[in-house]
């Protein structure tokens, strides 16, 4: 019989306490529920004078943003858990150490990261971080290089697969990302100032055909072990260092996902810009900066990638001359359409972005949605033809003025 509750603070205590090498036995603790997220608890348990700290992160059986009528999975939890230790071995310092964990009760225990910034924040605080791109690259190219067919044994792999079947996350995404915008759904939200622009993506059959191609790709294309969902509030950030978190959606999937899901959210960064900095001078500066960050994603990305496959590839065939460039440019065209359709659900869909919710302004705000639309939509059109992260930046250019705006 399962023995599933929701926690209590008083329990997260206790759970705290069990866990050897953290608190010292005489510390009083605290704790505090701090879950803002859509899906789940997260407890934050400290020592009296807060030296030492854990988090305590449990699912609830239904998605917490809509309520109980949106059952979803308590298994979610052991997949988020098992991924963390899988990304934690791959890159010890980019992913947080998990402590302890209860399937029954669908919680991890695992590294605080108090001192850390969520990503999103901190950039419409406008602030910089130079080490992110080369962080994330190397999370991306050895994330999914090493659970891919590229870089792991193919019978383990297909093993590894069955063990992160997530029906229940993967429908969120199948629904929220590669239907709703595209149709009448009642999970859709945006303000009615913007229903010309919804009425146009539920009539642009051109556009359809290409999320169709993306979604059967999201539906079938088991690449590699994905994060599932790594936008800008799934990543901690200092200046100087990067933690990944959260990666409950996560399942075999096409790589591109999640490499379009950080260039798309550093984009819709990038379109909200002048709702939080009105001096012209700086703005450009904060928008250049995001558009480079968005290359560089890429670039450090490619650079780890195409180095691991040269020194650690396992398959023979792969290593045929011309694979590799024929894999990685069909893996950016991935990534500019996965991106695409991050930045349009992101507007018209369920459960938006503070980058653009966030600004005060209405006409800024308007400004910035159909900016990002446009260029969501460009990326989702052109994906079959990049051949190049210059031309993602190119169809970034054109969105802008094909809206009559400068940049
Ligand atoms: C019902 S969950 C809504 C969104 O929150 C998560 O972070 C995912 O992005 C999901 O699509
Ligand atoms: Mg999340």
């Amino acid at each position: 019989m399962s023995t599933y509750h929701s926690l209590n603070n008083e329990e997260a205590i206790s759970l705290a306490k069990s866990i050897p090498g953290i608190f010292s036995e005489s510390t009083v603790l605290n704790c505090r529920e701090i879950g803002d997220g859509n899906l789940n608890l997260v407890f934050h348990v400290t020592s009296e004078n807060s030296t030492e700290s854990i988090i305590i992160k449990q699912a609830v059986p239904y998605a917490k943003v809509v309520g109980e009528s949106w059952p979803l999975s308590l298994d979610r939890a052991r997949i988020e858990r098992q991924s963390l230790e899988i990304q934690h071995r791959l890159c010890p310092d980019l992913v947080p150490q998990v402590y302890s964990y209860s399937d029954d009760l669908a919680y991890t225990a695992m590294e605080d990261l108090s001192e850390y910034t969520i990503m999103r924040k901190g950039l419409i605080d406008g602030n910089i971080y130079p080490n992110f791109a080369e962080h994330i690259g190397q999370f991306l190219a050895r994330t999914l290089f090493f659970t891919s067919d590229l870089g792991m044994n193919q019978q383990e792999k297909k093993e590894l697969a069955g063990r992160f079947v997530n029906p229940d996350l993967c429908k969120i995404t199948e629904d929220l990302i590669f239907e709703d915008p595209y149709r009448a759904s009642a999970n859709n939200n945006y303000s009615a100032s913007i229903e010309d622009e919804a009425e146009a993506l539920r009539n642009d059959i051109p556009l359809h055909l290409e999320v169709a191609l993306l979604r059967e790709k999201f539906l079938t294309h088991a690449q590699a072990l994905l994060h599932g969902d790594l936008h800008t509030g799934s990543i901690f950030v200092t200046t100087e260092s990067t933690k990944v978190i959260d990666p409950e959606f996560a399942f075999f999937g096409p790589m591109g996902f999640d490499i379009g899901a950080v260039i798309g959210n550093l984009l819709l960064n990038y379109v909200a810009q002048p709702g939080w900095n009105q001096n012209g001078e700086d703005l450009t500066i904060r928008e250049d900066r995001l558009l480079e960050m968005a290359k560089d994603v890429w670039t450090n990305f490619e650079s780890s990638f195409r180095t691991l496959w040269n020194n650690e590839i396992l398959d023979e065939m792969f290593q045929t001359p011309g694979y590799q460039d024929h894999y990685l440019t069909e893996l950016l065209r991935d990534t500019a359409g996965f991106a695409g359709c991050k930045m349009i659900r992101r507007i018209v869909g369920l459960s938006h972005v503070a980058d653009i919710d966030g600004i005060q302004d209405d006409s800024v705000r308007e400004a910035a949605q159909r900016k990002a639309l446009a260029i969501g939509k460009n990326l989702v059109r052109h994906n079959r033809s990049v051949n190049s992260i210059y031309d993602i930046l190119k169809l970034v250019q054109l969105a802008s003025t094909e809206i009559g705006v400068s940049k």
